[in-house]
This record gives C-alpha cells, structure tokens and sequence, in this order.
C-alpha cells in the first residue's frame, strides 16, 4: 500500500523541526513506517545544495539562482527519496517542500506564482502532499525562537517586513488549498500545538 506525503510550513522559528519529532513518535506509535527530512536537502547532493543556499560564500546570491538552486535540491529530493519512500509505504514526513518557494521566493521575493507553479509542475508534475500543517506565528515569535536558538543563515537575515510577507502569502495558499493545508496558531504552549495537530493526524488516518 502507498504511504502518505505529510508537509510542515511556516516562517522562521515557528517550531517545525520540534514537532516534526512529535508527528513522528505519534505516528510510530500507531505502528506507521515514517521517514523524517527536510528541504533543502534530504540527499547527499540536495544537502550540498542546501549549504550553497545558506551561505554567500562572499558573492552575492542572485535572487533567480536562489529559485533554481530550492527547485533543483528538489528534483534530487523527490526522485531518490521522496516517491521512492512513498511507493514502499512510509509516511513521509517533511520539512518544507513547493509551498516553501511560493512563501519565500513568490511572496517573499516577488516572483511571479504563476511561473514559480510552472517549475514546480516541472519537477514533480501533480505530486502534492496529502497534508500541509502550517504553524502560523507573527513573524516576530519565530524570528526571536530561531535568535535564542543559534547564528542566522543567510535566509535568516532579512527584514521582518519580509517574513511578515512570508506569513501572509502561506495563509493565502492555506486559503486557496483548504482540501490538504490545516492552520495552527503556533504562537500558543507547544503542548496546545501538539493537540491540535495530533487532532489533523487522526483526521488523515481514519
Ligand atoms: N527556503 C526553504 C526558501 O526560501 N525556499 C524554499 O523553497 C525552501 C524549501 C531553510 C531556509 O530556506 C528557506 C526557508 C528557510 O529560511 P531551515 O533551517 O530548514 O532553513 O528552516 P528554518 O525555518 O530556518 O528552521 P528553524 O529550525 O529556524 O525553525 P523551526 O524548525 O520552525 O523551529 P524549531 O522547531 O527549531 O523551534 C525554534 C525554537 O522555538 C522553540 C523550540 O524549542 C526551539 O528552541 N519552540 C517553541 N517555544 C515556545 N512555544 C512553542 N510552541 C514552540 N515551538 C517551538
């Protein structure tokens, strides 16, 4: 039997890595096969991509080798592990995948959705997840979270006007794709987080 594709979205720091966890031990529990990942990356060759796009390196990062660079990770991502994983029956679990680049690239940076939507259709045709959990946060919750955490990359040094655009365009694909996208207020205690989305979990497997 195939498995099911499972997205996790939202800005900066609204808490996707920790509840990637979360999915995953609740799923395990009920005895699914789950495979964690994340983009960019997921492959050896995605996760070299990935380094690429989170450093400068000292030149400047044109804002159209940024778009190719998220869509040819994940080209790699797709092909060596995402549909194979699938077609053997995992739930697989991941870390941002088309929805990220319309956030950022799209909203964030201004290219044009449609086209961004033309390069997605490219890579991986009409594949989409059967679920996107969007955690919602303002931008200044997450961009704080992800500060205590650690050093910024080069994405986490924008203006907050930017993730505030960021925000906005994933609610507005969350309003256009209302058959796969839920909405968690991701600024509320992770333990109210996690009930909620343990609620949309129970909601997929029944
Ligand atoms: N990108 C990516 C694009 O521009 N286009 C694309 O197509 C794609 C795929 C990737 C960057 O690339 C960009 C987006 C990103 O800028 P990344 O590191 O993979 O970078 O993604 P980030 O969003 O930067 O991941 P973070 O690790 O910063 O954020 P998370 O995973 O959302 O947050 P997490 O779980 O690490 O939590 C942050 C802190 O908050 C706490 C956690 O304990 C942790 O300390 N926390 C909470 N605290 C209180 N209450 C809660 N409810 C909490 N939930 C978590």
């Amino acid at each position: 039997m195939a498995g099911k594709f499972i997205t996790i979205e939202g800005s900066e720091g609204v808490g996707k890595s920790t509840n990637i966890e979360f999915i995953s031990k609740y799923l395990k529990s009920r005895d699914i096969t789950t495979l964690e990942t994340r983009e960019p990356g997921g492959t050896k060759i995605a996760e070299e991509i990935r380094q690429l796009l989170l450093t400068t390196k000292g030149e400047t990062v044109p804002e159209i080798a940024e778009l190719l660079l998220f869509f040819a990770a994940r080209s790699f991502h797709v092909e060596n592990l995402i549909k194979p994983a699938i077609n053997q029956g995992h739930y697989v679990i991941c870390d941002r995948f088309s929805d990220a680049t319309v956030a950022y690239q799209g909203y964030g940076r201004g290219f044009n959705i449609q086209d961004i939507n033309t390069i997605a259709s490219w890579v991986h045709e009409k594949m989409q997840p059967d679920l996107t959990i969007l955690l919602d946060a303002p931008a200044e919750i997450g961009m704080q979270r992800a500060k205590q955490r650690g050093t910024m990359d080069r994405m986490e040094s924008e203006d907050i006007s930017f993730y505030e655009r960021v925000r906005n365009g994933y609610l507005t694909l969350a309003s256009e794709h209302k058959e796969r996208f839920v909405v968690i207020d991701a600024s509320q205690a992770l333990k109210s987080v996690q009930t909620e989305i343990a609620f949309h979990l129970d909601v997929l497997l029944t």
